[in-house]
């Protein structure tokens, strides 16, 4: 592939029309001196080849790291294809068709919660292809931080999308391009300087501040602006009873945050659950790691969730066939269905999980949260079976309430969205589990409930750390729900 300077990079654009001098009309209506079209590019490979190089050069320069690069689609898709094929790089592709949700897939391409996407643009004007992307990207629980863009009008995006959390980076701005075709007599001296003007005039991102426009206020990544609030959720037609009293009590209590009560005595348990119990919405429990697990312990326990309104979570996991689960659920040592009002499974071995435990814990009024994604590194819980455990929750609704997973991953609000892996720094363990903080699985990932383990139970004040958790998880609830 052969070099080339930016200076030479215009000039090569001019020449093949990409760039246009004249009057033409914006999408938005308004008439504009300068005209940017890239989409011609794809008909000059030479020239595709020499943007895609000059575009990595800059990410090589500012030594931008990221898990996977994302073209915006169309018309860097191909640009972001060169860029990953020559330097081989794992390449996510947005699909701009699929409209709602639901269980089709948004973004194409393997990758993990947590993971940082690199966008790449042909051109910015104010900024808000981008920000599509990156919202669609986030959704899916990466992380935009960066982005580069072969050409900058220079009308705002660069600081629309640093309000935003994203650093956009150009390799060609518009003052620059006018220098070079200006010094190399492709256009003359009013020609300049009217398309200046026109770009100090019409910035899009100060025109929305000074109208107390969207841009003025400063929103993550992410805004999700839920359409409605828990206690709305609760009362659907068609959410789980389970679920309905859950969304009660978060809304009640003001939290969303669920205790990983991954203790190994019974008592101290018990005494956890006494302690936090008017913190949490969920006490979540691994019985089989308490080494004097009796019924009466669970008895106990019961009282205790009574008293202090909270839903008991058995983090079971099954994930075997459904005959063999049923057994596991309601018999054995731990009889989990009856003092358990949660449950979860592994979609791993198909609808007959959900059917089995369903045989046992419907009757008893309890519910499932299904596995769609898990917090550990490495996890093979993504793409396509996230997609085929949504799709089963949707087909077993009476006994799915949810899912345990790392980001929201449908948007059927009757659901509800369990992320473990919560800490109030990023970060991870020896073992692989990773960690991201409330705000970002709240606000940014689009989940309902953070369950947090170790942050609370090594803090050397349990209350104290459970109720700053708890804060920051509504908080985080609260933004989301700020533009209401
Ligand atoms: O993907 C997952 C699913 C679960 S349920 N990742 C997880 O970490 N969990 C559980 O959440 C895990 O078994 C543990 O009980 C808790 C996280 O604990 P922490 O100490 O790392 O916060």
């Amino acid at each position: 592939m052969d070099d080339v300077s930016v200076d030479g990079l215009i000039l090569k654009l001019h020449d093949v029309n990409a760039v246009k001098f004249g009057e033409y009309k914006l999408k938005s209506g308004l008439m504009t001196p300068i005209y940017i079209d890239l989409r011609v590019l794809v008909s000059h490979p030479r020239l595709m080849n020499q943007v895609s190089s000059l575009i990595y050069r800059c990410v090589k320069e500012e030594g931008l790291q990221f898990q996977s690069v994302c073209g915006v689609p169309y018309t860097a898709l191909p640009l972001a294809t060169i860029i990953c094929s020559t330097h081989e790089l794992p390449m996510l592709i947005r699909r701009k068709e699929a409209k709602d949700y639901g269980t089709k897939k948004l973004v194409e391409g393997s990758f993990r919660g947590g993971d940082t996407c690199l966008i790449i643009e042909d051109t910015v004007t104010s900024g808000s292809s981008i920000l599509e992307t990156a919202d669609v990207l986030c959704k899916e629980g990466l992380k935009v931080t960066d982005a580069v863009v072969l050409m900058d009008r220079e009308q705002g995006g660069v600081e629309m999308l640093a309000s935003r959390g994203i650093r956009l980076l150009p390799v060609i701005s518009m003052f620059k391009l006018l220098d070079v075709l200006l010094a190399a007599g492709r256009i003359d001296g009013p020609t300049a300087q009217s398309v200046r003007r026109f770009i100090q005039d019409n910035n899009t991102f100060s025109s929305k501040k000074e109208n107390g426009g969207e841009a003025a206020t400063k929103k993550p990544c992410l805004d999700l602006k839920r359409e409605q609030s828990y206690a709305d959720r609760a009362q659907l037609p068609n959410v789980h009873p389970l679920a309905s009293k859950l969304l009660q009590i978060m809304e009640e209590k003001q939290s969303n945050l669920c205790v990983s009560a991954d203790v190994t005595s019974s008592e101290e348990l018990l005494q956890l659950a006494d302690l936090l119990g008017p913190k949490i919405c969920v006490l979540k429990t691994h019985v089989d790691i308490l080494k004097d697990f009796t019924q009466d312990f669970s008895l106990k326990l019961q009282v205790l969730a009574d008293k202090h309104n909270f839903l008991i979570f058995e983090d079971r996991k099954f994930a075997d066939i459904g005959n063999t689960v049923k057994h596991q659920y309601e018999g054995g040592v731990y009889q989990i269905s009856s003092w358990s009002h949660i449950v979860n499974a592994h979609a791993v071995p198909g609808p007959g999980v959900v059917r089995g435990l369903c045989a046992v814990g419907k009757p008893l009024g309890r519910g499932c949260l299904l596995l769609a994604q898990m917090s550990s590194s490495g996890s093979l819980a993504t793409g396509g079976y996230t997609a085929a455990a949504v799709q089963m929750a949707e087909e077993h609704s009476d006994f799915v309430m949810g899912f345990i997973c790392c980001s929201k991953v449908t948007q059927s609000p009757q659901f509800i969205h369990m992320t473990p892996g919560v800490q109030l720094e990023a970060g991870g363990d020896s073992l692989g589990q990773q960690y991201a903080t409330p705000e970002e699985v709240i606000c940014r990932r689009g989940s309902d409930i953070i369950i947090v383990g170790r942050g609370i139970l090594e803090a050397p004040d349990r209350l104290k750390a459970a109720e700053s958790y708890r804060q920051s998880g509504w908080d985080a609830y609260m933004k989301t729900r700020s533009g209401q």
